[in-house]
């Protein structure tokens, strides 16, 4: 049978799994009765809460006669080494680019690693139903960027599709069709065939997949011969160890779902069970011959947080797993699939430090954990400093944020308080186009400033530069903080008499207990308050009002936010309940006599 193996690439949120939805519907593999959601491929539950996609995905499809793997993308920062794996699996992609934002970082990003492959792109211009879009602005700007990052002459000759997948059409001009065939076609007529080679079984493993009854499934394209159930095979690992195993059960990917098959050739897709203990990039082999195929990079970490088991006064309340053991088990098991995490033990027994790819990353772990049932509590996020040629070095990115002209003074002041520097300026439509470079440190904590300072107009990306020395020290939140002087419930009355100093993260009547953070105060320095007061009783009776109505709202934290919130000092409680921010000390004496210490070492 003829296949092609495509990947879908584009910059977070530009509209790639809407297309993978489309192209499944339009192939109609659903039966008439079967029920379909939107997003059908989003399908992990954080997935769904966050419209975002974490993990890659392969589906298939059939259309005029030819198989089509297409393998759904992440388009976050966080998970760019993902995408780098899974396009050894496609021999074509598919840019999607916003006609409304153009190429963004994480563009840029996806494209040179498909074109460092070799790939020849299909431009998508997606969402041209967009109000202010400007298809023909964006593809200049493609083209531009295709020229930038070296591109051949024939990866410059890219072919171009306008659509929006939202409304499901594509066309070869931004006329509005009522289908996406002249996509479909142009994936027949732009994406070359696999490559056929005869010879000895060979498969690289680039993706991972879980089953409860199955365990853990390897994922990837046959490169040469053809890999069978009940082979006997060898596994080369990265550093040239071989392991003997055998294929248990082989799949290749039909639909939605997974198909069983006796035989898979070269050029298809193909996910095999029963191989103990794999690693992502290991070449799956023949017996007699067993060669490798290049080593895979994994994408080293640039942030880590420490991990360590709930030693708060409310412990145990409402997690299953709050043991050390529980959580140094489970940290481990991620290590297994996460490819980019990292877990070290620390001279603490109920610590351990943890590495990611960035806030998103990590906090997609910790969510996941807490929704199992563990309780931990995590230390502020740190960015990995590297010596190199003996300087001490930081992660530096670039950081581009779209917002209305009005306001570009504010994000360039904001911006450059945390050492940013300004590389690019132009108007985008009605929106000022800014682009800066700065040191990851700098941006932690900056989107909610950001979006504060701009009415929440700011659209902002960033994405991993390199590293380059170190830039001095960037200043930390502006607000101190309110802390609990009490192990107590809040009450109304109390939290009434405090609006004025703060803006409060707990509603009256919430249990909180001494040392945690209840509010942000409203100017610099912490303060420790009474929020548990009882109202007095007076002699004349109430006036019928209730003080708790009269407290503002409070501040509705996500997890992620309080870790760009919670400085050196402070840490963050999560059960599978609550998210409460702390002080790391929660004794107020102890934490002043270790404050005065800190600042007389200072000195
Ligand atoms: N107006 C318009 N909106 C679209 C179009 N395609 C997608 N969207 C919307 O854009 C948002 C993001 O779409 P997704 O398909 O989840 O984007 P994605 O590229 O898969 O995002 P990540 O997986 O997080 O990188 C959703 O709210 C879609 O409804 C389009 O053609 N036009
Ligand atoms: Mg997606």
């Amino acid at each position: 049978m003829n296949i092609r193996n495509i990947a879908i690439i584009a910059h977070v949120d530009h509209g790639k799994t809407t297309l993978v939805d489309k192209i499944l519907h339009s192939t109609n593999i659903f039966r008439d009765n079967q029920e379909t959601g939107d997003l059908i491929m989003d399908n992990n539950d954080l997935e769904r809460e966050r419209g975002i996609t974490i993990f890659s995905k392969n589906v298939s499809v059939t259309y005029k006669d030819v198989k089509i793997n297409v393998i759904d993308t992440p388009g976050h920062s966080d998970f760019g080494g993902e995408v780098e794996r899974v396009l050894k699996m496609a021999d074509g992609v598919l840019l999607l680019v916003d006609a409304f934002e153009g190429p963004m970082p994480q563009t840029r990003f996806v494209l040179q690693k498909a074109l460092q492959l070799g790939l020849k792109p299909i431009v998508v211009i997606n969402k041209v139903d967009k109000e202010n879009c400007r298809p023909d602005e964006v593809h200049d700007a493609v083209f531009e960027l295709f020229f930038n990052l070296d591109a051949t002459e024939e990866q410059l000759d890219f072919p171009t599709i306008y659509g929006s997948s939202k409304q499901g059409w594509m066309n070869t001009s931004i006329t509005p069709t009522d289908n996406i065939v002249p996509l479909m076609d142009a994936i027949l007529e732009f994406v070359p065939e696999p490559k056929i080679n005869e010879g000895a079984t060979q498969m690289q493993i680039t993706s991972l997949d879980y089953s409860a009854f199955l365990g853990r499934i390897a994922i990837g394209k046959v490169a040469r011969g053809s890999v069978k159930e009940g082979q006997n095979i060898v596994m080369i690992q990265a550093d040239g160890k071989q392991v003997k195993s055998k294929v248990r059960e082989l799949y290749t990917f039909e639909a939605l779902g997974k198909k069983k098959a006796t035989e898979v050739f070269a050029g298809d897709i193909c996910a095999v069970v029963g191989l103990e203990s794999f690693n992502i990039g290991d070449t799956i082999c023949d017996v007699e011959t067993p060669e490798a195929l290049p080593v895979i990079s994994v994408d080293e970490p640039t942030m880590s947080m420490m991990f360590s088991i709930n030693n708060s006064p409310f412990f145990g309340r409402e997690g299953k797993f709050v043991t050390s053991r529980h959580l140094r088990d489970r940290l481990m098991k991620e290590t297994e699939k996460n490819l980019a995490l990292r877990v070290e033990d620390t001279d603490g027994a109920d610590s351990f430090l943890v590495f990611g790819r960035g806030i998103l990353h990590l906090g997609i772990l910790i969510e996941t954990m807490r929704r199992e049932g563990f309780e931990l509590t995590v230390g502020n996020p740190q960015v990995l400093v590297k010596e190199i040629d003996g300087k001490k070095c930081e992660p530096y990115e670039n950081l581009v944020v779209d917002v209305p002209a009005e306001f570009s003074g504010k994000v360039i002041d904001l911006v450059t308080q945390r050492k940013g520097e300004m590389t690019i300026m132009e108007s985008k439509g009605e929106m000022q186009h800014l682009e800066f470079e700065i040191p990851s440190r700098g941006l932690i904590g900056l989107r909610s400033t950001m979006l504060t300072g701009t009415a929440g107009e700011a659209v902002m990306a960033h994405r991993l530069l390199e590293y380059r020395p170190w830039k001095g020290v960037i200043p930390g939140r502006n607000n101190g903080v309110l802390l609990s002087k009490n192990t107590e419930k809040t009450t109304g009355y109390s939290i009434d008499k405090l609006q004025d100093r703060g803006r409060f993260f707990v509603d009256p009547g919430d249990e909180v207990y001494a040392g945690q953070i209840i509010a942000e105060h409203i100017k610099p320095g912490d303060l420790n308050v009474n929020a548990t007061e009882p109202k007095k009783l007076t002699n004349h009776r109430a006036s019928g009002s209730d003080d708790a109505s009269k407290a503002a709202p409070k501040i509705l934290m996500t997890l992620e936010e309080c870790m760009e919130y919670i400085q050196q000092d402070e840490c963050i409680e999560v059960t599978p309940k609550s998210i409460r921010m702390r002080k790391v000390i929660l004794d107020e004496n102890e934490r002043n006599r270790v404050s005065k210490n800190m600042k007389a070492e200072a000195i």
